[in-house]
């Protein structure tokens, strides 16, 4: 068995007059919670220590407020994180967090997420949200929810790149450095085989399937979705109240990251920030750990700040990669060609 306690650091609306430090400190609560149930690995939401911005037609100090910036090339000693880096180390637990990067040298905004690795303590890996939703310009109408995400942020330019958790899981063999993370000698023995997404991003079965052929274990994603708009989502008649449309969306937000984790046999950690931000914007909840069966292990039931706690086992991965459906073995690439060239 490769067994290993995980948690999802669900989080309940931050608004725009939240201070930062308060929703820190929530954090930092679910992080205890977790380590008091000895999860070692905590996966936050998408931008989590923030309110969803790019709903916002923001420019300036106001935009940049949102922004944080490395310290010496480190994201944990950025000032507004370092308190989240520094209570992980102390608990020797791996994180995944999602914050607004500014670059320092060049000022470049990207939708991001790191992998600290509390047994490391040092940030092993970063991701910048590839597929960013939504429009520039904001919509004519003032009550549209907008989502500016093509506004604010740079498409990601750090690719889908798996890498190893140094000794996450007890007892697996260390990779030699240099070693490719799917090399196939040590392929279900080694240091697990992690991918980072952000939300959009677990729509496109490309993105998985990118991981996935790198032998990804475990995907962790972060979400902001809206649960309420007709502009983002047109309408229909299926979906003409609001709460149909957020039953949708927590249908689309459950079958994607299901489907995805069968399909590339690995496990996942899907992590919300809901409820209603501002009074006025719902986000959808539905944390959940799906295994690589494409199950739900374990799922959130509130829209509030919740952790979600699940053990799970790698070594269940081995069969998806090895037996009849592996995707890797009998993918037919030649009449693929459509998928990378149009
Ligand atoms: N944050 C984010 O990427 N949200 C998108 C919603 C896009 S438009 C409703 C998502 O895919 O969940």
């Amino acid at each position: 068995p490769r067994k290993v306690i995980v948690a999802g650091a669900q989080l309940g609306p931050v608004h725009v007059y939240t201070p930062l430090s308060e929703t820190i400190e929530r954090m930092i609560k679910l992080m205890d919670d977790g380590h008091q149930k000895q999860a070692k690995l905590i996966v936050y939401p998408e931008i989590a220590p923030v309110t969803f911005f790019p709903r916002h037609i923001l420019e300036g100090d106001e935009l940049e407020q949102y922004f944080d910036r490395e310290v010496d090339g480190d994201p944990a000693k950025s000032p507004n994180l370092k308190p989240l880096f520094d209570r992980a180390r102390e608990y020797k637990m791996d994180m995944y967090l999602g914050y607004a990067e500014c670059t320092g040298d060049d000022h470049v905004h990207y939708n991001t997420a790191v992998y600290y690795s509390g047994q490391v303590d040092r940030v092993i890996s970063k991701y910048r949200k590839v597929h960013l939703p939504g429009t520039f310009e904001p919509y004519a109408s003032k009550d549209a929810t907008n989502q500016l995400e093509k506004r604010y942020f740079k498409p990601g330019n750090l690719g889908f790149q798996a890498f190893r958790a140094p000794d996450l899981i007890p007892g697996a063999v260390t990779q030699k450095s240099g070693t490719k993370p799917n090399e196939p000698d040590t392929l279900g023995k080694g240091d697990p085989i992690m991918g980072m997404l952000i939300c959009n991003d677990r729509r496109w079965p490309e993105a998985w399937r990118e991981y996935g052929l790198q032998g990804v274990e475990v995907v962790l994603c972060g979400y902001n979705t809206t649960a309420w708009s007709p502009d983002l989502l047109g309408t229909s008649e299926k979906i003409s109240t609001r709460e149909k449309a957020k039953e949708e969306a927590l249908f689309h937000n459950k079958l994607c990251v299901a489907y995805n984790s069968y399909a590339n046999a690995c496990f996942s950690i899907n992590v919300a920030k809901c409820g209603v931000e501002d009074g006025k914007y719902p986000l959808i909840g539905g944390s959940c750990i799906v295994d690589c069966d494409g199950a739900v292990v374990v799922e959130a039931s509130t829209e509030e700040d919740e952790l979600i706690v699940a053990e799970i086992d790698l070594a269940m991965c081995r069969r998806g990669k090895e037996k009849v459906f592996a995707f890797e073995r009998h993918r037919r690439i030649e009449h693929y060609g459509r998928i990378a060239t149009q």
